[in-house]
Parts: C-alpha cells; sequence; structure tokens
C-alpha cells in the first residue's frame, strides 16, 4: 500500500495520530475533521496514499465512495441537517490544505452561507467525540 511517512493522513492510518474514527474496511477509513465547519463534518479517505483526484486509480475512488454513502447516510440520520455536500479538492487554487485525496462530508443548514473555501478554525474536541458518537450509532 502506498503511504507518505510526512503525511498526516498516513499517520491516522497507521494509529500514530488520534482521530475520532467512524467508519473502516479495508481499503477506506472515515473520521470526523478537526476543523468542522458545522457538527458533523467529517471526512473520507482511502488508506493509500494519492495527494489527489488526478493520480487516484478507480477502484480507490469507488471504495471511497461506497464508505461516503455509508457515512453520509448516517450523518443524515443522526444529525437531520437540512442538506449535504460532499466536496472534494486538488490543489492550492481549490485550497486543499492536505495532501491525501479525501471526501468531506459536509452537513449543511439553510442559509448558513458557507463559501467553498472555508476558513479553517479549530473544533472543540468534546463536541466532535459527541457528533462522532451520535453518528457511528447510524452506521
Ligand atoms: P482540505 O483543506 O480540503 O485539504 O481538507 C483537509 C481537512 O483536514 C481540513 O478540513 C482539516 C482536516 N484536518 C487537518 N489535519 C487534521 C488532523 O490531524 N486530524 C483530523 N481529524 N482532521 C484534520
Amino acid at each position: 500500500m502506498k503511504t507518505d511517512p510526512d503525511c498526516i493522513f498516513c499517520k491516522i492510518v497507521a494509529g500514530a495520530i488520534p482521530c475520532f474514527k467512524l467508519y473502516e474496511d479495508g481499503e477506506t477509513l472515515a473520521f470526523m475533521d478537526i476543523n468542522p465547519v458545522h457538527d458533523g463534518h467529517c471526512l473520507i479517505i482511502p488508506k493509500a496514499h494519492y495527494p489527489t483526484l488526478f493520480v487516484l486509480p478507480a477502484e480507490a475512488f469507488a471504495a471511497a465512495g461506497r464508505t461516503a454513502i455509508k457515512v453520509a447516510t448516517a450523518v443524515n440520520a443522526a444529525l437531520a441537517p437540512d442538506g449535504l455536500n460532499l466536496v472534494q479538492s486538488n490543489g492550492p487554487g481549490a485550497a486543499q490544505s492536505v495532501p491525501h485525496f479525501h471526501l468531506h462530508v459536509l452537513p449543511r443548514r439553510m442559509g448558513d452561507g458557507l463559501a467553498v473555501n472555508w476558513q479553517l478554525k479549530p473544533g472543540e474536541h468534546a463536541r466532535i467525540a459527541e457528533t462522532a458518537e451520535r453518528i457511528r450509532a447510524r452506521i
């Protein structure tokens, strides 16, 4: 499996850095975003290191897609947002800050005014952990 020792998400896959894990299978991992835009903001990654969509094998995209459907459905059931975006960024012009392919699962509220390139702000860990528990209960 491709891995990068300097990649923060590869370190999470390896268990070297903790995360609020929601789900994993052989190829993918889902965990809470540490800088959530809204409660329930989480990430789906392939466990293997591919920096962007441009180098991602189709099979890895399919595996991430399967996990995204499972986790987004659980987010929807647990939190009942008004809507939900899947967001995926490639390169600095798209505001990609972690060069390991990932899908953002982004619950939305009516009128939340969220811009596509949002600012990263640290989340409150207790609130993220409590939200993760609610989502895991629906997976
Ligand atoms: P992007 O900017 O699209 O590349 O999204 C990267 C996201 O990853 C961003 O919303 C913040 C999140 N993130 C960065 N470092 C960590 C980390 O160490 N743990 C977790 N759970 N999320 C992280």
